[in-house]
């Protein structure tokens, strides 16, 4: 099906906008990677298009990131499939010659905040109850090299050492504070703000700011391209563990309780 993701292009201006449309969370599945990195392409080789506004419509959701499900009791070929598309969609993105903007309307965690960081510029909504950051460790799981580069990229070396040891969620002011996100905004003026910060972006020459954020991002690209093979087998290899399985399921567990 062809409608996770929703795209809207404004030819006047040249800045589509992406909207997840996957409740109820936006988790990204096989499919939802699939289609995404695919939206992606087809914006990346419009001439039309010259900057992309990544969001979402599921309230109080950016996105809750990895699918648990496709990590859970599936096939060898099955996870490396899976883990294929996520490096697929990371690289689309964080290579993307678009200037990309993540307007960040609801929590974030793991992958989601992944996303977000990808882009080159990221507003969250000023809403203490959203929270985004690398929290893998909290589900007995590893954060790969590449996500912990993206964010070494954003935040540096220190805070990033921290977060991703203790698995920190950040809630929107402290976001803000250690630089996951550039700018905080009320949440309905968020759409209004990403596309003034976009007009800021598009007012530079795009020939002259693209090859600017290549020279910045191709080495950290070109880690994950040299070593993609192995980077699939070490993820299929740690989520068969027994012990892996277990927190994964724990974990949703948790997630379901949590509601009653
Ligand atoms: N995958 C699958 N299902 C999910 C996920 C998810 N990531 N997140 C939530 N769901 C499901 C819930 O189980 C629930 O299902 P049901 O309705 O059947 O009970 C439904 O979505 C709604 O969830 P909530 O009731 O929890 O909704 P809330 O609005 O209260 O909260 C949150 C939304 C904040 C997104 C919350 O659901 C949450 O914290 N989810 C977990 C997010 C998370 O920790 N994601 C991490 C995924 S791992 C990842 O992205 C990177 C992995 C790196 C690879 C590691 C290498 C080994």
């Amino acid at each position: 099906s062809n409608n996770k993701i929703l795209v809207e292009l404004d030819e006047g201006t040249g800045v589509a906008v992406m909207k997840m449309k996957s409740p109820p969370v936006n988790s990204f599945s096989l499919e939802f990677l699939t289609e995404l990195s695919i939206s992606l392409e087809k914006l990346e080789n419009n001439k039309a298009c010259r900057g992309v506004i990544l969001t979402s419509v599921v309230p109080k959701i950016f996105s809750g990131g990895l699918d648990i499900t496709e990590m859970c009791g599936k096939s060898e070929e099955h996870y490396a499939e899976f883990w294929k598309a996520v490096q697929q969609m990371w690289i689309t993105l964080y290579n993307s010659s678009l200037v990309t903007i993540a307007a960040v309307n609801g929590s974030s965690p793991a992958g989601g905040c992944l996303m977000a960081m990808s882009c080159d510029y990221r507003i969250m909504a000023d809403n203490p109850k959203y929270s985004i950051g690398l929290n893998e460790t909290k589900l007995g799981i590893v954060a790969p090299f590449w996500f912990k580069d993206t964010m070494v990229n954003a935040i540096g070396h220190r805070a990033t050492d921290r977060s991703i040891q203790l698995g920190l969620l950040y809630p929107a002011a402290d976001a803000l504070k250690i630089g996951i996100v550039d700018e905080l905004a009320p949440e309905e003026n968020i759409q209004k703000v990403a596309a003034e910060v976009m007009a800021q972006w598009l007012a530079v020459p795009d020939h002259a700011r693209q090859l600017s954020k290549s020279s910045m991002r191709k080495p950290t690209v070109d880690h994950l391209l040299a070593h993609r093979e192995a980077d699939i087998q070490n993820f299929v290899r740690f989520i068969s563990r027994d012990s892996i399985q277990k927190s994964l399921q724990m974990y949703m567990q948790m997630l379901k309780q949590k509601k009653a």
